[in-house]
């Protein structure tokens, strides 16, 4: 990656590129973990980690909130959406490259903007997809996903490929494509649909399967439409259980999966995990990434933690190493992200206004998560937690178990072996696991 871009003007006085000075440093700005080129596993932190900066939130959140209004004050705000939009990708380039991810993500709206009509709003994008490629060019920062917004508009209210009036359905459709012919433009890795309003309030006025259905369809046209137009990367689901949608059709990994497999996407779709849309659905984040996993379908991760004393999606950066090293856990026997990446889909608090915050946000997620890669890797070359759960499933390594498994035995051989079965009570030894976890954390 190149230093820095510069546009017109510097949008982070004062901020150099964040390096790595180590654990002994007490330079608030500078990676304490993340050491890009260190070697773990014979792969570098950043080929592990593949981190992505999201436009939404670091660029477009504003700090409005349901109770208050705007907080930060971006320098790149300006009453020409053109101008804004101009400035806000030279600060977002900025930014990225003085923080070091080697990726970043967006909705066509954060980057771009609506404009009068559908046909301004695809002349608005495309110009906006060149400034973007120039600066990747210049830069050398890389796309990991794009998106299209279709929840925030008023015409979504009632969803968008699920909604039942089907102009509506189109007007989104045309939002998927230009951002698709965006996405080969700037040569992305992925392309999410998170479906937030793809989903039900009230079963009272509602055809779930005519939705579901629906839905389906759209997603194999769009996936039909990338591939002719050269999209060779993933197309990603990201699950949620609710919120803004009371139930969304998405409601958590497995959910997402069986979706995929019925309608028949599995060949082109995975999975994009997001931790607080996991723990929103009432599973830990290394649940929904290791039910991916099993299924071959983890795609890419959206990284960020929520609050454990409330309900919903707070979407803060991630700083619970023992959260980071669960994932990384997970993340590590799946042989790694493939073509994903950990984007920080996670915001500053509203009342965390100066621009320093911004890096200090990050560099706090990154040094987690470079922590818990560390732990993860030790805790895997040492062994001893997969040979106590290798261990704990030997009685179907030899003998019947084995043959059950090998499908040699009927029910009724089940039944028979049933009669002479020593039902012993073996200890899951939880306590013992996470004791052990905790010495890997921290260092004993
Ligand atoms: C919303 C959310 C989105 C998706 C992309 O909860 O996570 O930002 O990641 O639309
Ligand atoms: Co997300």
């Amino acid at each position: 990656m190149k230093d820095y871009f510069v546009g017109a003007r510097e949008y982070f006085p004062g901020i150099k590129k964040i390096q790595f000075e180590g654990k002994d440093s007490k330079n608030p700005l500078a990676f304490h973990y993340y050491d890009a080129d260190k070697m773990i596993g014979g792969k570098t932190m950043a080929d592990h980690l593949r981190f992505a900066t999201a436009y939404w939130h670091s660029f477009c959140a504003d700090g409005t909130d349901p109770f208050g209004s705007a907080t930060m004050d971006f320098p790149w705000k300006d009453s020409d959406p053109k101008a804004k939009a101009e400035k806000k990708a030279d600060a977002a380039f900025e930014f990225i490259t003085k923080l070091g991810t080697p990726y970043y993500c967006f909705h066509d709206v954060d980057a771009s903007w609506e404009g009068e009509g559908a046909e301004e709003y695809v002349r608005n994008y495309h110009l906006v997809a060149k400034w973007l490629l120039e600066r990747q060019k210049a830069t050398g920062v890389k796309l990991l996903w794009n998106t299209s917004n279709v929840f925030t508009h008023p015409r979504y209210m009632n969803g968008a490929a699920t909604n039942p009036q089907f102009d509506i359905l189109c007007r989104s459709a045309l939002q998927v494509k230009t951002s698709l012919d965006v996405n080969v433009l700037l040569g992305g890795e992925n392309y999410v649909f998170w479906g937030g309003r793809e989903g039900y309030m009230t079963l009272l006025n509602t055809d779930m399967k005519r939705e579901r259905e629906h839905l389906g369809r759209y997603l194999a046209l769009a996936r039909d439409y990338g591939r002719k137009i050269g999209f060779k990367g993933t197309f990603l689901i990201e699950p949620k259980p609710m919120e803004p949608t009371k139930h969304q059709y998405d409601y958590d990994a497995q959910t997402a999966i069986a979706f995929i497999r019925e309608f028949g996407l599995e060949n082109d779709f995975k999975c994009n995990i997001e931790a607080n849309h996991a723990t929103l659905a009432g599973h830990s984040f290394d649940h929904d990434l290791q039910v991916c996993a099993d299924n071959g379908l983890l795609g890419s991760v959206d990284a960020n933690q929520g609050d454990r004393f409330n309900g919903w999606d707070t979407d803060e950066f991630p700083t619970d190493v023992y959260e980071t090293t669960r994932a990384m856990l997970v993340i590590l026997r799946n042989g790694g992200l493939h073509g994903g990446g950990l984007n920080f889909d996670a915001k500053r608090r509203r009342n965390s206004t100066d621009p320093e915050d911004l890096f200090l946000a990050h560099i706090g997620g990154m040094d987690a998560f470079a922590l818990g890669l560390e732990i993860a890797h030790r805790i895997i070359e040492d062994g001893k937690l997969d040979a106590f759960v290798k261990d704990r499933y030997a009685s179907f390594d030899a003998g019947l178990g084995k043959d059950f498994e090998a499908g040699r035995l009927d029910f009724q051989q089940l039944a028979e072996h049933g009669l002479r079965a020593e039902c012993k009570l073996v200890s899951g030894k939880q306590e013992y696991l996470n004791n052990l976890l905790n010495d890997y954390l921290f260092g004993r």
